[in-house]
């Protein structure tokens, strides 16, 4: 069975462009309800830890980099079958190859700077939601 929650981030150049409000009103928009919600900063650490899985590809430094390079907006969603359809919502991971009026279309800059992150399986968003949030900062 899928699960109900994914977890979410607006990209630092994203933020730093404006459109964080924009981006959360079309994710309220899409159906996902906000459970939890913050604007916060990655350390180069925290950067590193939360995109670990990708430590030996050639982006990862320079992706570290981006996601650690100002303030983000992480968000956990809810919505049946988040996780997939939260992905459809978005586009792919290349904003050039994403389908019209996907937020990684409307609001990306490049495959790096994707203007957001969405979780890829029910397990990553429960642990990237849990990374980000206490179970007080959950409603
Ligand atoms: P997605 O699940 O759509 O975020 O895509 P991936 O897990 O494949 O990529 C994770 C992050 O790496 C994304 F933020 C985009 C970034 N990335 C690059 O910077 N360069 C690449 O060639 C591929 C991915």
């Amino acid at each position: 069975m899928s699960g109900n929650i994914t977890f979410t981030m607006v990209k630092p150049a994203a933020v730093a462009d404006g459109h964080a409000a924009a981006i959360l009103a079309k994710i309220s928009a899409g159906g996902f309800r906000i459970k939890a919600l913050k604007m916060t900063r990655l350390s180069k650490e925290q950067a590193e830890r939360f995109y670990e899985v990708h430590k030996e590809r050639p982006f990862y430094g320079s992706l570290v980099k981006s996601m650690s390079s100002g303030p983000i907006v992480a968000a956990i969603l809810e919505k049946n079958n988040a996780v997939e359809s939260f992905r459809a919502y978005i586009g792919a991971t290349n904003p050039a190859e994403a389908a019209d009026d996907t937020i990684r279309k409307i609001y990306g800059k490049s495959i790096e700077d994707n203007a957001v992150h969405g979780s890829d399986s029910d397990e990553n968003a429960c642990i990237e939601s849990a990374y980000f949030f206490s179970q007080f900062e959950q409603f």
